[in-house]
């Protein structure tokens, strides 16, 4: 176990539902779900947010969003629509420190966001 759950999901220390998984890359469940379908998606190497990305590391965070797609096609909310969300830094809402792409449908999602 490391001090970050979600490099513990990513490494299988900690158990999670997991959907989709490759060499870079792991999917599973949201614990405290906002919506019939909601993923989590994360690099499986530590970077704390968005904001610490490195510049030559951009190549990850598409792919992410490549999965993302073909996420929300394998789970039927493709069609209907859905939500990607990035929570970045204290005032935007992240909690966990490391970073994750919300994947968000099955049902209508109200905006604007709290
Ligand atoms: O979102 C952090 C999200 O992480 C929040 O929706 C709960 C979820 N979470 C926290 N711990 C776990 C575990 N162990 N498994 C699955 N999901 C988890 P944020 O954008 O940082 O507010």
């Amino acid at each position: 176990m490391t001090d970050c759950i979600f490099c513990d999901i990513a490494s299988g220390e900690m158990d999670a539902d997991v959907v989709y998984e490759d060499d870079r890359i792991v999917a599973f469940e949201d614990a405290n779900p906002q919506a019939p379908v909601h993923l989590l998606v994360i690099p499986k190497n530590h970077i704390e947010s968005l904001e610490e990305v490195p510049e030559d590391e951009f190549d990850l965070i598409a792919d992410i969003h490549k999965t993302i797609q073909k996420l929300a096609r394998s789970e039927g909310i493709a069609e209907s629509g859905y939500r990607v969300v990035n929570n970045c830094g204290e005032e935007g809402g992240q909690t966990v420190g490391h970073v994750h792409f919300h994947l968000l449908g099955g049902r209508e999602l109200s905006w604007p966001p709290g």
